[in-house]
């Protein structure tokens, strides 16, 4: 396949960089962190989005080495953030499966000098599909290095909720479907955020609504509880030096 063959080469050729997308605080509106979001700009055909890449690079093995440059880079990047700010990395479910995992981590925070409580991991719930020894083992040492975890696109997939028992998730991620529509009147959306929330508070989690667009959605995700927000509102996917300088304005 000719999109495999071209992304081989993207790593070497330097094709790839990273957008950060400023997830903040409901409460203050403050930044207090962002996404790391893999970008790939083609020679011919220009930019090429992840959805369409990161499926490929994952049957074909090279999400791990992909998934090391991200999380290396994401570490490198985030190093010369101002305090507390936290940078989050998308774990895809092949690296997540792989032993070596927290190794690369704990390498990737220690070459960049970030503090592992400024780390956060992303991982999707297909993760609990074929649940294991092994993936408890594996939650067990990242939560050992001092990251955080995050759930991704949460309540979009088809496991079961039985995870969530022993799961050691420092947050939720309430998916931008939940999000889409939820602000008009009559909506089912902003139940099922609410029924999240409640779940999340009970368990000690925080919780991130995703793709928050509109005014309106800030003010119904804030009376729901939801802890952060993520979305175009507040900013799209930036340039490393973008993410910085509004750092440097305060937030
Ligand atoms: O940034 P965008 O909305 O185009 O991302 C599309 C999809 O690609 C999302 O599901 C997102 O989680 C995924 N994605 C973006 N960056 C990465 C990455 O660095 N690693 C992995 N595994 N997935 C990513
Ligand atoms: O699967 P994950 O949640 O990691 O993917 C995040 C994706 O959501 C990124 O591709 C990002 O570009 C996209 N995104 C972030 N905020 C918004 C938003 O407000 N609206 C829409 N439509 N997409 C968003
Ligand atoms: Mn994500
Ligand atoms: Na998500």
């Amino acid at each position: 396949r000719q999109l495999e063959d071209d992304l081989r080469q993207a790593l070497a050729k330097g094709e790839l960089h990273l957008a950060y997308q400023p997830v903040v605080s409901t409460r203050d509106e403050k930044i207090k962190g962002f996404e790391a979001l893999v970008r790939w700009t083609h020679p011919v055909r220009g930019a090429v989005s992840p959805a369409e890449f990161v499926p490929v690079a994952e049957e074909c093995g090279l999400i791990e080495s992909i998934g090391e440059w991200v999380l290396r880079t994401a570490c490198m990047e985030a190093a010369s953030w101002p305090g507390e700010v936290r940078v989050a990395v998308n774990v895809s479910p092949i690296q997540f499966a792989n032993p070596a995992l927290p190794a690369l981590v704990t390498s990737a925070l220690a070459k960049a000098g970030l503090p592992p409580a400024r780390l956060e991991l992303e991982i999707t719930e297909s993760v609990f599909l074929h649940e294991t020894a092994s993936s408890e083992r594996m939650f067990r040492n990242l939560k050992g290095i001092g990251v955080r975890l995050a759930l991704d696109d949460f309540g979009t997939g088809y496991s079961s909720l039985g995870y969530l028992k022993t799961a050691p998730f420092d947050k939720i991620k309430i998916d931008q479907s939940f999000v889409r529509g939820a602000a008009i009147a009559g909506n089912r959306n902003a139940a099922i955020i609410k029924a999240i929330v409640t779940l999340a508070d009970t368990l000690g989690m925080e919780t991130t609504a995703e793709g928050v667009e509109i005014q309106d959605e800030i003010a119904l995700v804030r009376e729901l509880g939801c802890s952060h927000i993520q979305g175009y509102v507040y900013g799209r996917p930036m340039p490393a030096d973008a993410a910085a300088a509004l750092l440097g304005q305060g937030g």
